[in-house]
């Protein structure tokens, strides 16, 4: 390959489970020139993350899928080689958007410079970039982590997984990861600071969690759903927080997995918040006041299905059940004097 030409990956084909070399093509064009506004990048690193296994897929999604035969997404911190934007110089460091080549085109509204003295340039992509953000606001915002309590994430030696734990520790909680390896667990607790970490593939996830988590778990930061998901939520304490951040178990599942599919959950920011009526003890009259209000101006309609003689309550129950009630299922057992 001649360095004075640019080299490209290409996207072939949409892979259908998990990606494959075949499904990319490494192409030489020639190295273009910027016009005006624009910016001629030098790529020095391009990031690869799991969200692009999502772009490569013409299933609907949050995202536009990357196009067939065109260069991959993907962010990049490069040396800028020509400018023409004037806030743009040459030999200049930046994080913008060029996707898998040696050299892109920017817009430089689209760049951010970056000051090599500060923190190695690389970090843009990652813990000072997109991946550090969400392992900051996900657990901040959404995880609200107090003191005391126990945070436990998925993926935790990534790149988002590594800064969920550490910032945990940070607000004096207990930091507990979930890995792929010994060596990612050794390196969690042992360089990271984590508390406890539980290798996924060898261990028992119901019981490491367990003991992992001898208070139980208030926080889930969730990379992955799937069997950890299901495994955490089995140890949740009262009012836990779970941001639902990645499911990356599923993202080269052929069929998805039976059961609900949480991605339109994380897609549409929805929330699903555990309810007992019990908690609301305390606001009785409000709902009275208002129910019988509604009621006596006929805002509210309401149906029984009454059936007669305590005899009838097993079968009515089992009805009940299959859905053999249309309306509040009642027994009456004996004589109402106010419908005589
Ligand atoms: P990463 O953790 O650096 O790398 C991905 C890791 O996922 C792998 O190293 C592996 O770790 C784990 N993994 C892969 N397949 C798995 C499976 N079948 N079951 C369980 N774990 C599996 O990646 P990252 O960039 O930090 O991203 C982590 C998650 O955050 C991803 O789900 C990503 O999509 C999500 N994310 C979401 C947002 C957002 O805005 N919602 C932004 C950034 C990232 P182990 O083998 O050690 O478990
Ligand atoms: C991911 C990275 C980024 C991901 C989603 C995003 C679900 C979305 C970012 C955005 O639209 O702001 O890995 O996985």
């Amino acid at each position: 390959m001649s360095e004075s030409m640019n080299q490209q990956i290409l996207l072939k084909r949409y892979p259908t489970v998990a990606p494959q070399e075949s499904d990319f093509a490494l192409v030489e064009t020639a190295i273009p020139e910027p016009g005006d506004g624009e910016v001629l990048n030098r790529t020095i690193y391009l990031s690869l993350d799991p969200y692009m296994r999502g772009r490569m897929s013409d299933r609907a999604s949050y995202a536009t899928p990357a196009e067939l035969g065109k260069v991959m997404m993907g962010s990049t911190v490069s040396q800028v080689v020509k400018s023409k934007h004037p806030q743009f110089s040459e030999g200049e460091f930046v994080v913008g958007y060029d996707g898998w080549q040696a050299y892109g085109i920017a817009k430089g509204a689209s760049l951010r410079k970056l000051d090599p003295k500060q923190v190695p340039i690389s970090y843009a992509l990652g813990i000072t970039g997109m991946p550090g953000m969400t392992a900051y606001f996900s657990l901040l915002d959404i995880g609200k982590p107090k003191a005391g309590e126990t945070v436990v994430v998925s993926a935790a030696s990534g790149a988002v997984g590594s800064v969920v734990g550490q910032i945990a520790k940070i607000k004096g909680c207990r930091a507990v990861g979930v890995v792929g390896s010994d060596e990612k667990c050794d390196y969690v607790v042992h360089e990271l600071g984590f508390d406890a970490c539980i290798n996924r593939k060898t261990q028992d996830l119901n019981s490491a969690l367990k003991a992992a988590c001898p208070n139980g778990i208030d926080v889930y930061v969730d990379h992955t759903a799937g069997p950890i998901l299901e495994a955490v939520l089995q140890q949740i304490n009262l009012g836990a927080r779970i941001p639902l951040v990645g499911l990356i178990s599923q993202y080269n599942a052929e069929k998805l997995p039976t059961g609900p599919n949480l991605m339109p959950l994380l897609v549409k920011r929805a929330l699903i918040k555990g309810f007992l009526v019990g908690d609301y003890q305390e606001r009785h009259a409000e709902f009275i006041h208002d129910v019988s209000q509604w009621l006596q101006a006929g805002k509210l309609k309401y149906k029984e299905d009454i059936v007669k003689g305590l005899e009838t309550a097993p079968n009515a129950f089992i009805g009940l059940l299959q859905g053999q009630n249309f309306g509040k299922l009642i027994v009456q057992v004996g004589d109402d004097p106010t419908q005589r």
